[in-house]
């Protein structure tokens, strides 16, 4: 099983239903790779890091009756030619909203103090042969692609061979990005000859004080609203994305932000809670300061305030974040930011309408099913040690957080 941290609970729950009945669980993925010893107390074996190496030794190893508690991912790690193509047809094409899905590289070279990436597999970026990307499109033969790359423009001189190899095939992909891409003019002439119709920026904050804390220095040397008026002029479209509850954010912070929103029309704009995390430096800090609230794994979604905000109240933040999210999906805010992003395709209106159902019912679609506030940790009392209950019944699909 993959297992990120929101899911860790319910993976856990799994994993032991299932070695209940004498059947071995394997888990991997990034939060078993950031908190490997935890995780193996949950399964017969795991695999830590990227697994193209470790995933075929510990089937043979598994077959020979000789199998490890951990297998780990060389660091010497690389993505090369001879990687198999994944098998897409072996999943059902009915269960998913498409299978164009593809990868050329992983991780990023920043970091960020709040992302796992840099935390989890190291500042390195692993990049697959941009033949073998090419070759895997091909495969798969349409024409809408995704990219799941953290950062696709991480390295440019890898990101502008890769885009110079899609302008043949004559596709129309969507991906992320950094906002250093407001630096290379051509880069971003080159992305959209690419093909590229949508970008997803990690924008954060409008604070400079924030952004410096936080690492991601680089965002202060660009102007949001002229990056986003160049991407519109080349025919791409922006998924804004934000973080609040950072140390600099007053309640003021969510009124501006959707403005700003608004101001610069962002085609998409969404909004998440400051997450800690556990294996990020973030979450190493708040913990030394004492502001780790709760340690239920599956509050850790982006959505619940599960630390104690510097200048606002735990539930400011978590009640903020919720009406940001109404308010920039409201039907008049949807039709300004739309109208003034000159982007009235069927795609952006129907993102933006599922966006506003997400924004109506947030709770919905998270790990916890329960109202927000019935979750809210009691700020006077700081965490408690690390309890990680998997003994509560899911089997009506109710969650049992227990914040
Ligand atoms: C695509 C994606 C999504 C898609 C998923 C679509 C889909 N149906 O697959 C969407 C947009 C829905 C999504 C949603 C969310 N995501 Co997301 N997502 C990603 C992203 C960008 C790529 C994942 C991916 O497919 N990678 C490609 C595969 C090949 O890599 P991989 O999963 O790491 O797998 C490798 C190893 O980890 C290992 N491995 C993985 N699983 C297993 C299992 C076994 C048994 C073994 C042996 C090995 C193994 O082997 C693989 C090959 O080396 C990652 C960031 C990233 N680039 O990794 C974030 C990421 C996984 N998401 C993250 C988060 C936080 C979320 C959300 C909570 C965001 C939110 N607030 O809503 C939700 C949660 C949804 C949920 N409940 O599952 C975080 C997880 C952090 C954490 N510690 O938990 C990541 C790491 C982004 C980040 N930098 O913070 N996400
Ligand atoms: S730039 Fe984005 S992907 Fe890279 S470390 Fe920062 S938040 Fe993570």
């Amino acid at each position: 099983m993959t297992v990120i941290t929101g899911t860790a609970k319910r993976s856990y729950e799994l994993a032991r239903r299932f070695r209940d009945q004498g059947i071995p669980v394997v888990l991997g993925g990034p939060h078993v790779t950031l908190l490997p010893e935890e995780a193996m107390q949950h399964a017969e074996a795991i695999c830590s890091g990227y697994s193209e190496e470790t995933w075929p030794r510990l089937l043979y190893d598994f077959a020979a009756g000789r199998l490890q508690r951990h297998y780990q991912q060389d660091p010497r790690l690389q993505l090369h030619q001879d990687l198999p193509f994944p098998r897409r047809e072996l999943f059902d094409r009915r269960q998913f909203l498409t299978q164009a899905v593809f990868e050329a590289t992983r991780s990023c070279a920043h970091d960020c103090e709040f992302c796992v990436a840099p935390a989890a597999w190291g500042r390195n970026q692993w990049q697959r042969p941009v033949e073998w990307v090419v070759e895997d499109i091909r495969r798969v033969g349409q024409r809408k692609l995704l990219f799941v790359d953290l950062n696709l423009v991480s390295d440019i001189p890898y990101a502008k061979r890769l885009f110079e190899a899609l302008i043949p095939l004559n596709v129309q992909w969507y991906g992320l990005s950094t906002v250093i891409i407001g630096h290379h003019p051509e880069l971003m002439e080159l992305m959209a000859r690419s093909g590229c119709r949508g970008l997803l920026l990690g924008l954060e904050t409008l604070s400079d004080t924030a952004l410096k804390e936080t690492g991601k220095r680089f965002n202060s040397s660009i102007d949001y609203r002229a990056l986003i008026d160049d991407l519109h002029q080349l025919g791409i479209a922006v998924q804004g994305c934000f973080v609040f509850g950072l140390d600099d954010d007053t309640p003021e912070v969510f009124d501006a932000t959707v403005q700003l929103a608004l101001d610069a029309a962002i085609d998409l704009p969404r909004f998440a809670v400051l997450t800690p995390f556990p294996g990020t430096p973030l979450f190493r800090r708040l913990e030394a300061e004492g502001r780790i609230l709760n340690r239920d794994w599956e509050l850790y979604d982006g959505q619940h305030v599960v630390f104690q905000p510097r200048r606002m109240t735990v539930e400011q933040l978590a009640v903020g974040h919720e009406t940001a999210w109404k308010a920039a999906y409201g039907w008049g805010h949807m039709a300004r930011r739309l109208w003034r992003a000159g982007n009235l395709k069927p795609l952006a209106l129907s993102a933006n309408l599922g966006y506003r159902f997400y924004a109506h019912n947030l709770h919905r679609f998270y790990t916890c099913d329960l109202p927000i506030h019935s979750l809210l940790p009691d700020p006077r009392t700081l965490w408690r040690p690390a309890e990680i209950s998997v003994t509560g019944d899911r089997s009506s699909n109710r969650s049992v957080c227990g914040g």
